[in-house]
């Protein structure tokens, strides 16, 4: 072998194993950045900030959450002094004219003892929900855990000396349950806050000029004690923004300050001052907050590409009345849920304990009934996207990639569930609730319309989903 093919030899070698090292080197780097993306790393391993979209997957794929309204305000639930007082329950301070010396003394009745924060997570996790936000503190200033703030507390105040939002964050830890905290800016027992506008503690047009004190010595580092003693929390749920003295910027810098604390938080928009009322979506994206927070009613439509939740009373209180019996039922809550989430929103339930520490029987029994239709039909919710049908006249439409969810509220009488605004090409159509996933026929009408045959009768009166298997 002459002297020239040995180097040719000898140089095909270095190529070969040049291109073999650079094709090792590239795939290690791909498979570091994608390693780094997944763990909200940069390149070097050092802490990147996610994504607004990392940071909202879990919950875009929830849809279905439980909010507690807890304190104090059990105690009275709704009477004062022998007189019903008007209006939601956690408010009676503030309608009820009642000053901080006579309010304070309910933390001596406050004492739950039957309180059990494996059920309320059970009871939650039946129902098919995914995460809890609870009032850690309410516009009334008391809080439910242990606060080296202040002794306006739980283990300071109040007989029952077990910190509550310790309880739940272990119970939701075992049951894979995302723990989340409600928490008012408003503060109507804080002297540097709403607490010297009594009797209107709500007077929007009033300001405290140690405001920004009440911000920097009390309210940061409350929320500071809660995001790193009983975290990672899954949202912050701000409230009570509303108030004179808090701004657009202080909700910016609250924003970035709590995002600091705990990298991959959600933080709902009542963080700043962009929230257009009950309606509660958001006046423009310029404004601080990752969703839109509609409260006791639901968009009209779908909104595309905008995170929102639906906050809302089984009854008409927020926090425990004795004499508010006026629950919705078990039909409208599962209609509610569905018309939800076919406009591409989350559905935040509302329960009030007692002040024994128990869940009203109503609100449990409800809560068990929509789990039962969840155990069915949770496919149908969790991660679904907004309907691409218009409005159809027999329920809602939820999606996924090549599926449609037929939440068929009216079933039709005549077995024949058409379905209009559909261009696209259906592989195969059955009942969710049929393990057996059995055909149902489905016949074209026209380019817009196919026309499905269903059972003569609905298999869940409530609401019965026919999947389509589409072209996408
Ligand atoms: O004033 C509160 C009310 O008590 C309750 O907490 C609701 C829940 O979203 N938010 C406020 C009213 O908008």
């Amino acid at each position: 072998m002459d002297n020239k093919t040995t180097q040719l030899r000898s140089y095909d070698n270095t190529c070969r194993s040049t291109i073999n090292a650079v094709i090792t080197i590239t795939a290690l780097c791909i498979f570091t950045i994608a390693g780094c993306q997944q763990q909200g790393r940069g390149l070097l391993g050092e802490k990147r900030p996610l994504t607004k979209d990392e940071r909202m997957k879990w919950w875009r794929d929830a849809r279905f959450g439980m909010f507690i309204h807890w304190g104090l305000y059990a105690v009275p639930a709704g009477e004062w002094k022998g007189k019903r007082i008007d209006g939601i329950g956690e408010w009676i301070m503030e309608r009820a004219d009642i000053p901080v010396s006579e309010y304070e003394p309910l933390t001596k009745k406050f004492n739950p003892v039957k309180f059990n924060a494996d059920e309320f997570v059970r009871i939650a996790k039946n129902a098919g929900m995914k995460y809890i936000v609870i009032t850690s503190k309410h516009h009334d200033g008391f809080c439910l855990w242990d606060s080296k703030v202040t002794d306006y507390d739980i283990i300071d105040a109040s007989p029952f000396k077990r910190d509550i939002l310790k309880e739940l964050s272990k119970a939701c830890k075992k049951q894979g349950i995302k723990l989340c905290f409600y928490h008012s800016i408003m503060d109507w027992h804080h002297p540097d806050a709403q607490r010297p506008f009594y009797p209107n503690y709500n007077d929007t047009k009033q300001s405290n000029p140690n405001f920004a004190r009440y911000v920097d010595n009390y309210l940061k580092p409350q929320l500071k004690e809660l995001i790193t003693n009983y975290g990672p929390l899954g949202v912050l749920w701000f409230d009570g923004e509303w108030i004179k003295d808090w701004t657009e910027p202080m909700g910016k810098d609250m924003f970035n300050y709590v995002l600091a604390l705990q990298p991959n938080i959600i933080i709902n928009n009542r963080v700043g001052k962009g929230r257009k009322g009950m309606e509660g979506l958001s006046k423009s994206e310029e404004y601080a907050g990752d969703f839109g927070t509609p409260e006791q009613q639901i968009p009209a439509t779908g909104l595309p590409g905008v995170d929102w939740e639906s906050c809302m009373t089984m009854n008409n209180t927020w926090g425990y009345k004795s004499y508010d019996h006026n629950w919705k039922s078990t039909k409208d809550l599962l209609h509610k849920l569905a018309d939800i989430a076919s406009k591409g929103g989350n559905f935040l339930l509302n329960v009030g304990p007692t002040a024994e520490g128990l869940i009203p029987g109503a609100s449990v029994e409800r809560l068990a009934a929509m789990g039962e239709w969840m155990e069915v039909n949770s496919e149908s919710i969790y991660g679904t996207t907004a309907s691409p049908l218009g409005k159809v006249s027999w329920g809602r439409c939820t999606a996924k990639p090549g599926k449609l969810y037929l939440h068929v509220f009216d079933w039709p009488t005549n077995s024949k569930l058409e379905v209009t605004g559909l261009k696209n090409k259906v592989k195969k159509a059955y009942l969710l609730a049929d393990k057996k996933r059995a055909k149902l026929s489905v016949r074209r009408e026209d380019e817009d319309k196919v026309v499905v045959s269903v059972p003569s009768e609905a298999p869940d009166a409530i609401n019965t989903v026919v999947v389509l298997e589409i072209k996408s």
